[in-house]
């Protein structure tokens, strides 16, 4: 049995684990880790993955009403991105020991979270350019960050999704370019999405740091390199200068460049709003989880043939061995 060393309350196999940590070494599948750290991980990592895939909804809902063929093959091919992020992220959780079944079940009975963000209804065409934009412009600034956490089978999916981001956001900073130099329709339009987007884009980060229940921990493991706080303040740094760009309006009146800091101020987020969304009360929570729900009963069959064909090819094998 380990002892604890009663001084620090820390094991000895804990405080290797954490120079290791400290010593910027990547954490692999077969390492041993605290079972906190694996649990942690799990939670964020499939939340992460939950996320990617719940966020399909949103866009794929203008698949079929896309203004053009070329934006069409564009939205449909970032749509299956996001489900490709998803299973790279399902995967590096099933090397921490969790079973993909376990995951999903978890965020049917509403124990597992994903991004608050994709509780937004997407109203118009150019919610596809605010959600490229602003949406995965978010994410990227989370994840590049996330490409150095310390677990390696999560920080090698990062680097390959963050990749792919680049190409969502561009898609989406074109559409809402695009829209703002068009009519003066088209432009309202554009307005309008980055209104109802902003203040939800600023959400993805998650609270506070003071109010951050995970961050301190994180931080300690590596697991996050950057607080909530110091990515939202340089997703908003870089987000204002491509705004003017095209002519938009952060919507945000508080909104200054403060010379002494070096950063934009900004104004406070609804927290009151971020809370009723994350626990299942906003405009989209219930039809989102409900579609995925259905999705993945329709999908039965399909991971009932895969494990058929598995069983007979098993046997097939076995009796050409033998
Ligand atoms: N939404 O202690 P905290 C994409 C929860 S998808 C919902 O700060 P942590 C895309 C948090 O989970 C990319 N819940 O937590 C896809 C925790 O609750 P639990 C999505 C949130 O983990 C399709 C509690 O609040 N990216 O790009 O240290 C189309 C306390 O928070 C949120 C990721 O998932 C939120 N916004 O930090 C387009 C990034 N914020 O678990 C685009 C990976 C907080 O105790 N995740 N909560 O019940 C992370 O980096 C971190 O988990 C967070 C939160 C920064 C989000």
């Amino acid at each position: 049995m380990t002892k604890i060393r009663p001084e620090t309350d820390v094991s000895p196999q804990e405080a290797v684990f954490q120079t290791r940590i400290d010593a910027e070494e990547k954490i692999e599948p077969k390492d041993w880790m605290p079972d906190k750290y694996r649990k942690n991980l799990i939670r964020q990592i499939s939340q992460h993955a939950h996320s990617e895939v719940i966020g399909m909804q949103p866009e794929g809902n203008w698949i079929t009403r896309a203004p053009t063929l070329h934006r069409k093959c564009v939205l449909l091919a970032k749509v299956q991105d996001e489900g490709g992020h998803g299973l790279y992220l399902y995967s590096a959780a099933e090397t921490l020991g969790a079973s993909r079944e376990e995951m999903v079940e978890a965020l049917h009975a509403g124990r597992a979270k994903y991004a608050s963000i994709f509780n937004y209804p997407s109203l118009t065409w150019a919610d596809m350019g605010a959600i490229g934009w602003l949406v995965d412009g978010a994410a990227i600034v989370n994840q590049v960050s996330l490409q150095r956490t310390s677990y390696g089978p999560y920080a090698r999916g990062m680097v390959r999704i963050c990749k792919e981001e680049s190409f969502h956001q561009r898609q989406g900073y074109h559409i809402m370019m695009t829209l703002a130099q068009g009519s003066a329709e088209q432009k309202a339009m554009a307005q309008d999405s980055l209104n109802r987007f902003w203040w939800p884009s600023l959400m993805m980060f998650g609270p506070h740091d003071s109010e951050s229940a995970h961050s301190a921990q994180s931080m300690k493991w590596k697991i996050k390199r950057q607080s909530n706080d110091e990515l939202r303040q340089k997703f908003v740094d870089q987000t204002v200068k491509q705004a003017e760009v095209i002519g938009l309006t952060i919507p945000d009146a508080d909104l200054s460049w403060n010379e002494e800091r070096g950063h934009y101020d900004f104004g406070e987020i609804d927290w009151e709003e971020f809370h009723r969304v994350i626990n299942g009360d906003g405009l989209c929570n219930r039809q989102r989880l409900a579609h995925h729900v259905k999705a993945h009963e329709e999908g039965a069959w399909v991971r009932d043939a895969i494990t058929a064909y598995e069983a007979k090819k098993r046997q097939r094998d076995a009796q050409a061995a033998a």
